[in-house]
């Protein structure tokens, strides 16, 4: 069995120490938050960054010390958000690509998120596209909905990503698509040969879901950013406590985890001494 490649998200942009005291803030937090993850068995970090009271940023400084204190304390693959927060403009979603983390996020819709709009029209999708691609950084296409598989499939038409890719599919979100196996099974079938794919699932999803891609070969993306609890009224302390939980799971299906090394080569990232 293919192994395991674990992603730690372990702070993104809507949740806040008011629902949770172990949402990371600043980026010493947010490197010993990653550290912990690492340590449990994540062999990569998606990032979001935040201002120090709290609200979400994409400021390039905050992102290069996290990243660099990351990267002075474990082999981790970084991923930068790109999404940010709703309501943010391409530039500020973007700006952070220019420090070359070892992927970004690309959302390749729009789509309902909770009251409001997380909104990817087709030109500044392929704005971000283009940023990422200008540094050299390996695109991770994120799909809260089927069409948005179809759009990725698109735009490698037209020549702005390549194929084959890593997707992320964010399930189980108000207003995006359901967090049911059937629809993980749904769209994992619509990738393209060769594509590797994890799951996000929102809220209660985040476990069952994860562990249905264990069993069918997929790879998981697990924190706070997406779930808050460990089990039902449980807090989990940390986005490490989320990984071991899908680590556990990892070794009672026969499955390995991913080293850093081994991670890179399952989503198609140079080696590390090349990066
Ligand atoms: N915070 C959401 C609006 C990403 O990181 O690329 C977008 C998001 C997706 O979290
Ligand atoms: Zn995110």
């Amino acid at each position: 069995m293919q192994p395991l490649v674990i992603t730690a998200a372990i702070c993104g942009a809507e949740v806040f120490r008011d629902q949770s005291p172990y949402v990371p803030y600043s980026p010493a937090e947010l490197a010993d938050e990653a550290v912990r993850c690492f340590e449990a068995g994540a062999s990569m970090v998606h990032l979001h960054v935040r201002e120090p009271d709290g609200t979400p940023s994409q400021r390039a400084d905050l992102f290069a010390d996290a990243m660099g204190d990351i990267r002075a304390r474990c082999p981790m693959i970084v991923q930068f958000s790109t999404g940010g927060a709703v309501g943010m403009g391409v530039d500020e979603r973007a700006d952070a690509v220019r420090l070359r983390p070892d992927m970004a996020t690309l959302s390749t819709g729009s789509v309902n998120f909770g009251d409001d709009v997380f909104s990817n029209p087709l030109p500044l999708v392929r704005q971000i596209a283009r940023r990422v691609r200008q540094f050299g950084v390996v695109p991770e296409i994120e799909c809260f909905d089927s069409g948005m598989v179809d759009t990725a499939l698109r735009l490698a038409r037209d020549g702005e990503i390549a194929l084959p890719a890593h997707f992320d599919f964010v399930l189980g979100m108000a207003g995006g698509m359901g967090g049911s196996e059937r629809h993980l099974d749904f769209m994992r079938s619509l990738l393209p040969e060769g594509s590797s794919w994890s799951v996000a699932g929102i809220g209660r999803c985040e476990l069952p879901l994860a562990r249905h891609a264990i069993a069918i070969g997929g790879h998981v993306r697990v924190g706070l950013e997406d779930n808050l609890y460990l089990s039902k009224g449980v807090l989990a302390k940390g986005s490490f406590e989320l990984v071991a939980a899908v680590a556990h799971m990892a070794r009672d299906f026969g499955r390995p985890l991913a080293t850093s090394d081994q991670a890179r080569e399952i989503l198609r990232l140079p080696p590390r001494s090349l990066a």
